[in-house]
């Protein structure tokens, strides 16, 4: 039986820049990636989504959008994993190192996909355009994806 775990996923977008942050442990360490984490019992999606980057980047924001939804398969595990994307284009604050994370501002041009999850190459351009998004991805081990489906949708 597949159990599904809740995440939260969160992009700060500037004109022709994207914030990211350095993963410094635990689950996709040394990887880049937006700020997010698992939604805690009592907490909606967006609340989890707004903790979890101030949190880990030192930002809030006013608004958030969500654009994407994208699960995770593992193949030998039970666990989905269920990740709710959200973009900002304005924030408030300095992006700031936390224990999990150290930010960095990267052009668009020159976004390190090899050094972030392999799905991440096929659904940024989607999130970069605004264009909402759904996906499933199987992945074997945390490098090869065996399997995806990827389609825009009118609503997240
Ligand atoms: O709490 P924790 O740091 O373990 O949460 C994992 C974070 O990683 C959460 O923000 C969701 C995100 N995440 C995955 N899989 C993938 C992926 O394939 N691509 C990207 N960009 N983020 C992912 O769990």
């Amino acid at each position: 039986m597949l159990t599904s775990k809740l995440l939260t996923l969160v992009l700060v977008v500037q004109p022709g820049r994207v914030l990211l942050g350095m993963k410094k442990r635990g689950f996709g360490a040394g990887k880049w990636n937006g700020f997010g984490g698992k939604v805690q019992p009592g907490e909606t999606i967006e609340q989890a989504a707004r903790r979890e980057l101030l949190e880990e980047s030192g930002l809030t924001v006013d608004t958030l959008d969500k654009i994407g939804n994208i699960k995770f398969e593992f193949v030998g595990e039970t666990e989905l994993l269920d990740v709710h994307v959200f973009r900002t284009d304005s924030f408030n604050g300095d992006p700031t190192e936390s224990d999990e994370m150290r930010p960095q501002w990267f052009d668009l041009d020159t976004i390190p996909f090899d050094q972030m999850w392999a799905d991440d190459r096929l659904w940024f351009p989607l999130l970069l355009q605004r264009k909402k998004f759904q996906g499933y991805f199987k992945f074997q081990g945390h490098d090869v994806i065996l399997d995806h489906k990827l389609e825009e949708v009118e609503k997240v």
